[in-house]
């Protein structure tokens, strides 16, 4: 290892990223505009033609990242593959591929597995492995080096190094995080992640702090899975103020007045594929334990679609309709405010309550391009305009206008985005995520 760290300290030491997406091809690029070599690798014929030419696939704005590709391809610091034969004299491997859980919730690492069998039969003797995909803990330990030492025939800390250092990069701001949030490097050994730690320090300002692998696996999935469970709390929070006469956002503001709290926003459900799949692979790092928190808050937020629609419900009955028969205008698809990313987005399981319960739903999403129309000839003849994702475009709305287009004058807004009084006096039925439909004190704030 006392080599390896000579040769990243002096930049020479050859590096491989396996997995060109939003979270292999920065890194990838930012080692060779630091002065590696870098072989990228990726499956996806279109997306290394793309990097080949000195373009950048990934869709959505990246600050920076599109000049740094085209300047490391024409510097030909950063070259791209397919063929594994490649790798065959790489000092430094990290793996960047997907890690999702399948539909029981356990993840199965069919990529991860396959860029270990296809490394593991041409890797060099000492090369270091570093995992940044996010894994369940336990992960390095029984699945990558297991299968590495059986394909490669080499042991684990002799033969090979190996290290796991979670990305936390966030799409749209992929090269600011990836070179100023801190990171663990997590070890199979103190000296492998002492390397780590030169390696990345060569690109990242944040702290970068020493750890054995198990410590760098539960540190990524914990932090989503807390993210998750404090979510849920807000939720359930929410619901609780809607039975109870409170209004969520004025018991939030107070709550959080007290030292040591965060209440977190309560919303129509949690998306994207992070928070989504994280808690469960938290959760297989102790297959034994019944992780009932992760759990339960996991069923909180993916109630959340279902419960807006049981607001919709609420306030079609006021208006003298029915659920079924009834036409929604849906306002936002994608996971997240002002973002195009529509994985796991709480619309989507909306929609699929909706169907079953016989509603017909017209969805505009600024973002979105199968969703991008004309908002007011979505909101045009709808029963309800229902609030799901917080663009900044909606926040602008003359709600006077909406109820204008609406045939029933019913308002849903389950991201907080508009005021209940200025809502109710556009002339609509307003049900708000987290109010009662008459909050018993009536002080308005
Ligand atoms: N959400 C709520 N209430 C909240 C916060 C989020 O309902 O108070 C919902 C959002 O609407 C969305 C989902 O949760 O549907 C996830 O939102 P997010 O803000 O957590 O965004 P993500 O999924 O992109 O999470 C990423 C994660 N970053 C990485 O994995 C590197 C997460 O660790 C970060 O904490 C999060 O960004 C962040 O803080 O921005």
């Amino acid at each position: 290892m006392s080599k390896l760290l000579e040769l990243v300290e002096r930049k020479e030491a050859k590096i491989a990223v396996i997995g060109l997406g939003y979270v292999g091809l920065p890194v990838a690029a930012c080692l060779a505009d630091a002065g590696f070599s870098v072989t990228g690798v990726d499956l996806k014929a279109d997306r290394l033609a793309r990097i080949a030419k000195g373009e950048c696939p990934i869709e959505g704005e990246e600050p920076g990242l599109a000049p740094m590709i085209t300047k490391v391809v024409a510097e030909k610091k950063l070259v791209v593959t397919n063929d594994y034969k490649n790798l065959a004299d790489v000092d430094i491997v990290l793996i960047d591929v997907d890690t999702p859980v399948e539909a029981d919730n356990k993840p199965a690492y069919k990529a991860l597995r396959g860029a270990c069998e296809a490394l593991g039969a041409v890797m060099k003797e000492g090369i270091l492995v570093i995992v940044e995909s996010t894994i369940a803990p336990g992960t390095v330990d029984k699945v990558v080096a297991p299968l590495l030492e059986k394909v490669s025939g080499k042991k684990r800390n002799e033969g090979f190094f190996l290290g796991h250092c979670p990305e936390r990069v966030m799409p749209g701001r992929l090269l600011q995080n990836l070179t100023q949030l801190s990171r663990v490097c997590g070890g199979s050994t103190p000296e492998t992640a002492k390397a780590m730690v030169a390696l990345y320090r060569s690109i990242v300002k944040g702290d970068l702090d020493e750890a054995d692998c198990v410590t760098a696996e539960l540190v990524k999935t914990a932090e989503n899975t807390y993210r998750d469970v404090n979510i849920a709390f807000a939720n359930e929070l929410a619901m609780i103020c809607e039975s109870s006469g409170g209004k969520f956002l004025r018991v939030r503001e107070l709550v959080n007045k007290s030292p040591g709290r965060n209440v977190l926003l309560s919303g129509a459900g949690v998306g994207g594929h992070c928070i989504t799949k994280d808690p469960w692979l938290l959760a297989h790092g102790a297959p034994g334990l019944d992780t009932k928190v992760i759990a339960a808050a996991r069923a909180r937020n993916d109630g959340m679609p279902a419960h807006v629609l049981s607001l919709v419900e609420s306030g079609l009955a006021e208006a003298g309709k029915k659920l079924a028969g009834a036409k929604l205008a849906i306002l936002g698809f994608s996971y997240l405010e002002d973002s195009d990313d529509t994985r796991h987005a709480p619309t989507e399981y909306f929609l699929g309550h909706a169907k079953a319960a016989g509603v017909e739903c017209v969805v505009h999403d600024p973002y979105v391009e199968e969703f991008k129309g004309d908002l007011w000839k979505v909101l045009e003849g709808a029963d309800a305009a229902v609030v799901m994702v917080a663009h900044t475009a909606y926040r602008s709305l003359d709600l006077h206008a909406v109820a204008s287009k609406l045939r029933t004058k019913v308002f849903v807004d389950a991201r907080h985005v508009f005021d209940v009084g200025a809502a109710r006096a556009a002339g609509l039925v307003v049900r708000s995520l987290g109010n009662a439909v008459a909050a018993k004190d009536g002080v308005s704030t």
